[in-house]
This record gives C-alpha cells, sequence and structure tokens, in this order.
C-alpha cells in the first residue's frame, strides 16, 4: 500500500496521508487543551461559551466540510479511462482462475493465479466467483474488491511501470484462504501483446521421451478429469488451466516458484503443501513416473 503502482493507487495513499496528519494535529491539539484546563486552577465561565460554540461547532464544520470535499474531489479522480481490455478473474477454493480474450481470434484464453497487464493502459477486470465469496485485493493497485457469486464486479486499474505485484484474496474463504495469493506482471505492452499472442496457442507436443511418457502418464492418472492442456486434453476446469503453467511465475497460488522439482513435489504432496486443496496427492506414483508428469509439466511453457 506504501508503493503504490497506479495512479489511483497514488490517490488513495495521499487522502490517507492528509487525513491521518489531519486528525494527529487535531488530537495533539486537544491533548494541549485538556492539559492546559487541567492547570488552569481557576474557572472562567465568560469564555466557557466560546470554546463551546468554537470548538464544538464551528470548528468540526469547517474542518470536516474542507476534508470532505478534498476527498471526494480526488475519488472522483479515482477511475481511469475505459478501455477495450477485459481481463475476467474468478475466486475459486483456493486459486484463481484468469480469462483473456485473445485480440486475433476473439476466442478465450484460460490461464491461473497471475494477471498479466500492459503498463500505462488502462485495463478492465472482471471480477467474480466460481464458488463462495472472495475478494481481489492487491495491495500496491489500491482499491479492493469483493467476488460475489452471480455477480461480475468491475475493478479498473492502469499500472504505471513494469513490475509484479503481489496480492491476497482478503475475505476468508475457507481452509486454505491463507494460501491463495496471485500475482499481477505489469508488462511493456509490446510483450504483453507477444506474451498473450503465444498463451493463445495450444500446448505443443512434448518431444524428449521421458516427457512423452510423462503425458502418458498425466492421462493415465486422469489428470486431465480437471486440468486442460489445449491441444492435448480437455477437461471439466475443476483445476487451474495447464497449457502454458512452466511459464506462470508460482504454483498453486503464489505456494512455490515454478520449476521442475516443484511441479514433482505438488503433485506428490499437495495435501501437505495445501491441506484441503480440492486435488488429490499422488504420492502412490513411483519415482520414474513423478520425474516423468515434472518433465512434461515443466515443457509447457
Ligand atoms: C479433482 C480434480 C483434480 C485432479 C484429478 C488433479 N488436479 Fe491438479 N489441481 C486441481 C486443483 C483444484 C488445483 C488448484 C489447487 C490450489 O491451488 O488450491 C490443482 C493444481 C495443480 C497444479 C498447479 C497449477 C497452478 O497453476 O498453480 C498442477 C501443476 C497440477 N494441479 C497438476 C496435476 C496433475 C499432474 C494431476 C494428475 C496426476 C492433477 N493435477 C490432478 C485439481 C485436480
Ligand atoms: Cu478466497
Amino acid at each position: 500500500m506504501l508503493r503504490p503502482a497506479t495512479p489511483s493507487a497514488e490517490i488513495t495513499l495521499e487522502i490517507a496521508i492528509v487525513l491521518t496528519i489531519g486528525a494527529v494535529a487535531i488530537f495533539v491539539g486537544v491533548m494541549w487543551l485538556l492539559l492546559r484546563a487541567l492547570q488552569q486552577r481557576e474557572r472562567r465561565p465568560v469564555t466557557a461559551w466560546k470554546w463551546l460554540i468554537g470548538g464544538g461547532v464551528v470548528f468540526p464544520v469547517v474542518v470536516l466540510s474542507a476534508l470532505l470535499a478534498y476527498s471526494t474531489a480526488r475519488t472522483i479522480q479515482l477511475l481511469p479511462a475505459q478501455d477495450g481490455l477485459v481481463i475476467e478473474v474468478s475466486g475459486v477454493q483456493w486459486w484463481w482462475e484468469v480469462r483473456y480474450r485473445d485480440p486475433a481470434t476473439g476466442r478465450e484464453v484460460r490461464s491461473a493465479n497471475e494477471v498479466r497487464v500492459p503498463a500505462g493502459r488502462p485495463v478492465t477486470l472482471g471480477l467474480t466467483t466460481a464458488d463462495v465469496i472472495h475478494s481481489f485485493w492487491i495491495p500496491a493497485l489500491g482499491g479492493k474488491m469483493d467476488m460475489i457469486p452471480g455477480r461480475v464486479n468491475q475493478l479498473r486499474v492502469q499500472v504505471t511501470q513494469p513490475g509484479v505485484h503481489r496480492g491476497v484474496c482478503a475475505e476468508f474463504c475457507g481452509d486454505q484462504h491463507a494460501k491463495m495469493a496471485l500475482h499481477v506482471v505489469a508488462m511493456v505492452p509490446a510483450e504483453f501483446d507477444a506474451w498473450l499472442a503465444a498463451q493463445a496457442v495450444p500446448a505443443s507436443a512434448p518431444s524428449s521421451a521421458l516427457a512423452q511418457l510423462g503425458q502418458r502418464v498425466f492421462g493415465e492418472q486422469r489428470c486431465s478429469v480437471c486440468h486442460s492442456v489445449r491441444g492435448i486434453a480437455e477437461a471439466l476446469q475443476l483445476g487451474p488451466d495447464l497449457t502454458h503453467v512452466a511459464s506462470r511465475l508460482y504454483l498453486g497460488a503464489g505456494e512455490l516458484p515454478t520449476r521442475s522439482d516443484n511441479f514433482r513435489h505438488w503433485v506428490a504432496n499437495v495435501q501437505h503443501i495445501k491441506p484441503g486443496a480440492r486435488m488429490p496427492a499422488y504420492d502412490h506414483l513411483d519415482e520414474q513416473a513423478l520425474t516423468a508428469l515434472a518433465a512434461f509439466l515443466d515443457g509447457l511453457k
């Protein structure tokens, strides 16, 4: 929050600072008057009315009206311009589904746990949920918005500079609520366009023998009931789309950095890493099957 990455977050921070300084100044003033009053022995009833009217009516009306006018004027500037780019983010126990539209074909491109945006361009995030109420909160972007069943709430953001910002679910949503992080990755616009075009492409068939074995294990173990790998397996979307899973920064909603050994660790120990997660652990698989699965997943760049 203290390092704002969007113009709206800067405005929010400025309002917070002004209000805090005002509150502290008034508090110190009141305490000073209180101290003076306690020290004063003699009573002077003549000035009491002045204090009541001045300090009790005139001062609060003037100060609160000024602060109201200021914060209203600033809050109106919070909304960036509307732009064509819309990204849908859906909260799921306990991860985030992210959907883009491919500008070339108009088709939907699914990803997870990571919202990529072009820096400097306004983006509208359509926020909803697949199950219970979640809350989308990226402190550096300002604003926190609930994700409510059957509704799409809009959050408009414009990230100034390229960079990565971490966020969390800010509404208790069950067992693994605390392990439900997501990242906003702001990219140079040209890189973003290239990235989105690459995400829209289906997964390519694995080339190494190990990864090919991994793809077989993926089919045999029925991972494809829950996970789509576009071009290889179509699923019910109960779990994150894995078409380009290896190109994401983290696995399991911010739990593990994406690395080959972490794919293996995740698949075998998901119920230790995120107890209660809606994916069974595959600790019964042998070394070779796990290594092959990891090679297959790691190839999904
Ligand atoms: C019953 C549905 C289901 C099955 C079957 C399933 N998964 Fe999952 N998987 C999930 C869910 C749900 C998540 C998200 C868990 C979370 O982060 O809370 C997940 C997450 C993952 C992730 C992390 C993805 C990311 O972007 O964070 C990987 C990798 C993964 N699964 C691989 C597999 C593999 C490999 C198999 C088969 C051996 C498998 N899954 C079987 C539901 C399933
Ligand atoms: Cu949540």
